[in-house]
């Protein structure tokens, strides 16, 4: 008790829980927002449950927001909570738009009216550059979302830089490519094909099926990721930083590697595809350039595409055979 005090929204998902390790580790008193659900989700929470905070409150409702930040009373929000998965945001746009979008100004005006000195981050995503206009992007290549999440981001991005304009709050972006780990969700490419795999090579199943193989992403690892946020909150200035490794892979490369770890041949015989993985608007290729990052914050990835696929695929084959088949 006694450290610095820090509020994270999004803390039961794959970001928040690695974040409220890593302020907890620097000696942070850590606030998180949990909603309310039949079963309650706190599996990525296990290393942190004796320390950490909870709050009850939803992003859809202010009342619960400005509460939550009274009780927290913090010197630094994280604003992870979103709804995160891009293809869901197509069969739910308004409740997406709702969460990712409007949500953040409604945690901005909770914030505002307690306490206005408060430094706050918002988890921006390179889905918001979308159709590229540049290769690689940075903080200065223009946005074309391709999705309603994205299309939300971007509302949420411009809020940010909008209340740090107009009423001069130190409000950060961080614009960050795909990052990944064995917390990922199981609908997220990465996890899939990692958890695929595993459940292939322990007999459990004879095939994954997936969407748009060529698809092509700057992958990295989380950890490394919510170093970053935590960084872009230490600057006596506000402002937006691409968090990125620069290096980009196709699907198709991330299911030869995690083939390749499990000791699997012929991988292509164990993958099918369908269209209904397909989106009604694809994101074909993103690769970011971290170089602002490097140089103001002295942030650089650590974890690369071959030991990313190791950490997952290995991951996914510890938990399966142990008999989990949960998350
Ligand atoms: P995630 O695992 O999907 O976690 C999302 C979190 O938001 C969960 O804790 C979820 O709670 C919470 N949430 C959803 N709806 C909410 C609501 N209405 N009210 C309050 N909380 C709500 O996402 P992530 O991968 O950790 O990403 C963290 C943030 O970074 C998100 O904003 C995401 O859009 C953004 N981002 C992610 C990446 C990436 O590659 N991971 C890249 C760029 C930006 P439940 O557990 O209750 O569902
Ligand atoms: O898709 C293709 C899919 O769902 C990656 C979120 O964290 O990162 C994430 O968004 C690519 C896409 O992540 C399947 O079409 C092929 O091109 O893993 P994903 P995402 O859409 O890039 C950004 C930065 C965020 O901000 C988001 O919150 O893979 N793909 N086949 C597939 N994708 C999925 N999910 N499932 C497939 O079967």
């Amino acid at each position: 008790m006694g450290g610095r005090r820090a509020f994270i929204t999004g803390v039961t998902g794959q970001d928040g829980s690695y974040l409220a390790e890593l302020l907890l580790k620097k000696g942070y008193e850590v606030f998180g927002l949990v909603r309310r659900l039949s079963s309650p989700n706190m599996s990525n929470l296990q290393t942190v449950r004796e320390e950490l905070h909870t709050l009850d409150g939803d992003l859809t409702d202010q009342s619960s927001l400005s509460h939550a930040v009274k009780l927290a009373d913090p010197e630094e929000v994280y604003n992870l909570a979103a709804q995160s998965f891009v293809a869901t945001s197509f069969s739910q746009p308004v409740l997406t738009g709702e969460i990712t979008g409007l949500g953040v100004i409604r945690l901005l005006e909770a914030v505002r009216a307690h306490n206005p000195s408060v430094k706050f981050y918002q988890a921006s995503s390179s889905e918001m550059f979308g159709h590229i206009a540049q290769e690689p992007q940075d903080e200065t290549t223009p946005f074309h979302p391709r999705s309603p999440y994205g299309v939300a981001k971007v509302y949420a991005y411009w809020a940010c830089v909008n209340y740090r304009e107009a009423y001069g709050l130190p409000i950060s972006n961080g614009i960050l490519f795909n990052h990944e780990s064995p917390r990922r969700g199981l609908e997220f490419v990465t996890r899939k094909i990692s958890d695929g795999v595993a459940r292939i090579a322990l007999g459990k199943a004879d095939s994954i099926t997936l969407g748009n193989l060529e698809a092509r992403r700057d992958w990295g690892y989380a950890p490394d990721y919510v170093d970053l946020m935590w960084r872009t909150l230490q600057q006596s200035e506000p402002g937006d930083f691409v968090g990125a490794t620069g290096e980009a892979h196709t699907v198709r490369e991330f299911l030869q590697e995690a083939f390749k770890v499990a000791g699997i041949e012929n991988w292509e015989g164990h993958v099918k595809t369908d269209p209904k993985f397909n989106r009604p608007a694809e994101v074909y290729a993103l690769r970011g350039n971290p170089a602002k990052a490097k140089r103001v914050l002295g942030w650089e990835p650590k974890v690369r595409f071959k030991e990313l696929v190791r950490i997952m695929v290995r991951a996914d084959l510890e938990r399966l055979s142990k008999g989990q088949s949960g998350a």
